[in-house]
């Protein structure tokens, strides 16, 4: 394969190869008559799995009598079952059955749950594939949905057709991968703050984040432009707050029901929302609802540039720590995942000691509502609780985080700032971190980068996209991919197995896949289409 072979690679190569042959022996003692030899290719995985070992020369062919078997009485893995066998029907046009172990038919493509396979972690995965079967193992469903994507990726690219498909062969190839993350926390971030996205534009961004084995999404819901969720308690901050984008356009905001079928949507594909009210700053769109939290006599009106760092809550009032409440309450309450982002960004217009107060009380706000508090790096300011994260954009500041026992998620932005232009002659984006190509993006390690941060301190890698510049999901997919692959790559992969030129020629054979499914992406020059 593409990596070096460890000794114990090697071994389990033989291990492997020993049983494949020795298993086709037992199965069929009579040579079968000669068939055509199908296609085999070799894994072109993104992200790159920690350890695989492939039996070369034999797959398994997923036929019209495949089915898929699984304990059905598990609701959570027969739907995971029932995803995997959607994906295969769609282009193949067989029926895949999902059924119980149990019954005679039971299917060659076996997913199992085996809560006391520990060492595999919560996303971890075991795939065995033989010439008879395919055997994917994990100690949670979230591995097994990480499992089936590997599946998915192991098939030819056709398997992301829409259409019906005629092919002589639908194989995987004889393999062995034993598969997990090296970092919890691997997300994207997307401003639906500058620009608006319906419902159906982020689930179209989810099922990217869910091929890459990404877990996070972190929606950006509130900016100076634009206030995008229902808050019952303050109705103005939608009815007046959402009504304008950047240049002006009509704007939008999701109801608190379109929230929670992201929240579902991304769910169902083992990726948690973290949701983000960015505050004290950025906040003119709130203010220009309700003009009293903010402490000029002169009300604001609704903003559609692009300036930062202009705009604050009046957080000596205590009125702003009842505004405060209620909208951490309310999207506390429909939000499963753990964390509430407070932003926290680039606030010019208060003293420090008015920022500390506002954070260190804004955390406990957020506390008292169940959930952990995320912000960016500038919170560090504040005294944080162990359990607050941060996240670090711009500077080595994040690192003051450390003394208080918080956490690092790292979005250093001329390597996972997906906003930022690929070249000068890119035409969306914004360069005031440089110009980030696809190899700027993968070609880091998280637990070096910082000066004082080792691996440790590290939760995991997000790339941001904010939408200055980005009106509809497309343009967010062109600045997104190919760099989204690589910042997944950069979260999933042991450093020891990353490698810029494998990492590029395997990334190539992904551009069919996106052509299928019908995303954008950007024709990197340093990539071998
Ligand atoms: C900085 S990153 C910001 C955003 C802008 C972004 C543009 C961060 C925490 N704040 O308000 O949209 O730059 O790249």
């Amino acid at each position: 394969m593409h990596r070096k072979d460890s000794q114990q690679q090697r071994v389990r190569a033989f291990a492997v190869i020993a049983f494949v042959v020795a298993g086709a022996a037992c199965a069929r003692p009579v040579a079968p008559p000669p068939t055509p030899q199908p296609v085999i290719r070799p894994p072109q995985l993104v992200p790159s799995p920690a350890s695989l070992v492939t039996a070369s020369g034999a797959a398994f062919n997923i036929t019209r009598a495949t089915g898929i078997s699984v304990d059905t009485t598990n609701a959570e893995v027969r739907a995971i079952g029932e995803m995997l066998a959607a994906l295969i029907r769609r282009p193949t046009g067989f029926p895949v059955a999902v059924t119980s172990p149990s019954t005679t038919a039971g299917g060659a493509i076996i997913l199992r749950l085996a809560p006391e396979r520990s060492s595999l972690g919560g996303e971890g995965y075991e795939l065995n594939v033989t010439t008879d079967s395919v055997r994917l193992v994990a100690a949670s469903p979230a591995g097994l949905f990480r499992g089936i994507q590997t599946v998915r990726q192991l098939l030819p690219v056709d398997i992301e057709s829409e259409m019906g498909i005629e092919r002589s062969s639908w194989t995987i190839p004889a393999l062995t991968i034993v598969d997990q993350p090296r970092f919890a926390w691997r997300g994207a971030m997307l401003d639906v703050a500058r620009h608006f996205f319906t419902v159906r534009e982020v689930q179209q961004y989810i099922d990217v984040l869910a091929l890459y084995k990404l877990n996070v999404l972190h929606l950006h819901l509130a900016d100076d432009q634009g206030w995008r969720i229902v808050i019952n308690s303050r109705p103005k901050l939608t009815a007046i707050g959402s009504l304008t984008q950047v240049g002006g356009g009509p704007g939008g905001f999701y109801t608190q029901q379109d929230y929670q079928d992201i929240v579902r949507y991304a769910r169902a594909r083992y990726i948690t929302i973290v949701p983000e009210i960015d505050m004290p700053g950025h906040i003119n769109a709130g203010l220009a609802a309700y003009p009293d939290l903010a402490c000029s006599t002169r009300p604001p009106g609704l903003y559609s540039g692009t300036d930062v760092g202009w705009s604050t809550l009046c957080v000596d009032k205590e009125a702003t720590y009842a505004f405060v409440d209620d909208v951490v309450r309310e999207i506390s309450a429909i939000t499963p995942g753990p964390y509430f982002h407070i932003g926290g960004d680039e606030v010019q217009t208060l003293t420090p000691e008015q920022y500390v107060r506002f954070v260190e009380r804004v955390q406990g706000i957020v506390n008292k509502y169940g959930k952990k508090m995320i912000g960016w790096e500038e919170i560090t300011k504040a005294r944080l609780n162990p359990t607050t994260v941060a996240q670090q954009w711009k500077s080595d500041s994040a690192t003051a985080a450390l003394q208080y026992g918080s956490k690092l998620v790292l979005s250093p932005a001329p390597k996972a700032y997906l906003d930022m232009k690929y070249t000068p002659s890119t035409k969306l984006g914004l360069n005031w971190a440089g110009y980030v190509e696809v190899r700027d993006s993968y070609d880091w390690d998280p637990a070096t980068y910082m000066k004082g941060v080792t691996e440790r301190d590290i939760v995991g890698v997000e790339a941001p996209t904010w939408s200055e510049t980005l009106r509809n999901i497309s343009a967010v997919e062109y600045l997104a991919i190919p760099r989204l692959p690589a910042i997944a790559e950069v979260g999933w992969t042991p450093q020891a197995a990353r490698d810029w030129e494998n990492f590029r020629s395997r990334l190539a054979t992904h551009e069919p896949r996106w052509q299928y499914l019908g995303v954008n992406y950007y024709r990197s020059p340093q990539v071998p289409w």
